[in-house]
């Protein structure tokens, strides 16, 4: 999970890599943990995030060493301080951070678009990259081989079990494509080397995630191997560190969580996360409304719900002939808005919280609804 839209400050990154995902499919301006954005510029991700293709690198060089092949000084006062203020064992901290190795591709990928290169964004084009036969097909395989599993997380969390399936299905192609990066080298380069000089909140939310992984390393939860994205993103639900450490969950009660060998465990952490995100049990992903003929001026942008019921129909919205209003007429809602910014069009939807639930997994509009319709077309060809 990387995100980013216009409206995240950089200040709010380090919730972004709440779940962090690594999986972009091969879209324009996307990769690992950049998906693109619903709206405004260059995507940053990290929190369980999109598919990752990319290939694996060769290491360049120690990442963390002087020349004399002592620790740098940053990254010397980084894992000193971490290891005094988690009561954490320095030694094991520094040989995994001598071992480290930089990485220039990694570099490469987190780094946005050539300045001056206009990317268009397309709903329509990001949606035909996620919603297409391959993925549903096997996104159908995938419920029907894990449906017990998926009923349970439902039943526990709340999160309808296609929804979770998408989401596996969209981050990592149900497991295909986790990202073959050594974690603990794509974090220390972004942490010590983040090719940005001028976007030095990126680099201090990467040592957060750095942190966090060497926390739950030495507390035998993640082994120092493990690979991911080039965002460091882990596992089939691509969970960053920090994601890990807060809403991973052990599914099969094996005393251990594996995101990455285990589908029980993986789909249960989707279920936690988006349930402590504000999921809401029963509430569908986007409202059963019609909006009146052009509701831009509805559309703020946000990712947090800031409509009423009242407040649209005041704006000319009204209810879909045949639908009822039970449930979500009460909830706050938001005007989603997909653009197709080459043609100025775009479609509107209106978003429920767990629309807005999902975009903490992903801060994008265009990411949360191709998850929801990915699920639709899922459920649409499973028996219940
Ligand atoms: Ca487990």
């Amino acid at each position: 999970m990387f995100i980013c839209r216009r409206l995240l400050q950089l200040g709010t990154l380090s919730a972004l890599l709440a779940g962090c995902s690594t999986t972009a499919p091969t879209v324009q301006n996307t990769s690992a943990a950049q998906p693109p954005a619903a709206t405004g510029t260059a995507p940053i991700r990290i929190g369980p995030s999109t598919p990752t293709p990319g290939p694996e690198l060769a290491d360049d060089g120690p990442a963390a060493l002087t020349p004399s092949g002592a620790l740098r000084p940053d990254v010397r006062a980084f894992v000193e301080s971490l290891a005094a203020e988690r009561n954490l064992p320095l030694k094991p901290m520094v040989s995994a951070l001598e071992s480290s190795r930089y990485n220039a591709t990694v570099a490469r990928l987190i780094a946005p678009s050539p300045p001056g290169k206009k990317i268009w964004r397309s709903w329509l084009t990001y949606r035909s990259r996620f919603v297409e036969p391959k993925r549903i097909g096997w996104g159908v395989e995938f419920y029907n081989e894990h449906r017990d599993q998926l009923n349970q997380a439902a039943q526990r969390f709340g999160v309808p079990a296609p929804i979770i399936a998408s989401i596996i299905g969209v981050e990592t192609l149900y497991g295909r494509n986790m990202g073959n990066f050594r974690v603990l080298d794509a974090l220390t380069t972004l942490a010590f080397d983040y090719p940005d000089p001028a976007k030095p909140e990126r680099a201090t939310m990467f040592r957060g995630q750095l942190a966090d992984f060497l926390t739950l390393a030495m507390n035998g939860k993640l082994d120092l191997e493990t690979r991911g994205s080039y965002a460091g993103a882990i596992g089939m639900p691509q969970f960053m560190p920090t994601s890990i450490k807060h809403y991973a969950v052990d599914g099969d009660d094996s005393g251990h969580i594996d995101l990455t060998n285990n589908t029980r465990d993986a789909i249960m952490s989707v279920g936690s996360f988006l349930s402590q995100h504000g999921w809401q049990r029963g509430l569908p992903v986007f409202a059963p409304v019609a909006l009146p003929a052009d509701p831009s001026a509805l559309v703020d942008g946000g990712l947090e719900p800031k409509q009423t019921w009242s407040t649209l129909t005041a704006a000319g919205a009204r209810l879909q002939p045949g639908a009822s209003s039970a449930g979500w007429s009460s909830q706050p809602m938001g005007i989603v808005d997909l653009v197709e910014e080459a043609r100025g069009t775009a479609q509107y939807r209106v978003g429920t919280p767990n629309f807005f639930a999902l975009t903490k997994y992903n801060r994008s509009y265009f990411y949360a609804t191709a998850v929801a319709d990915l699920a639709s077309e899922i459920e649409a060809r499973v028996g219940r």
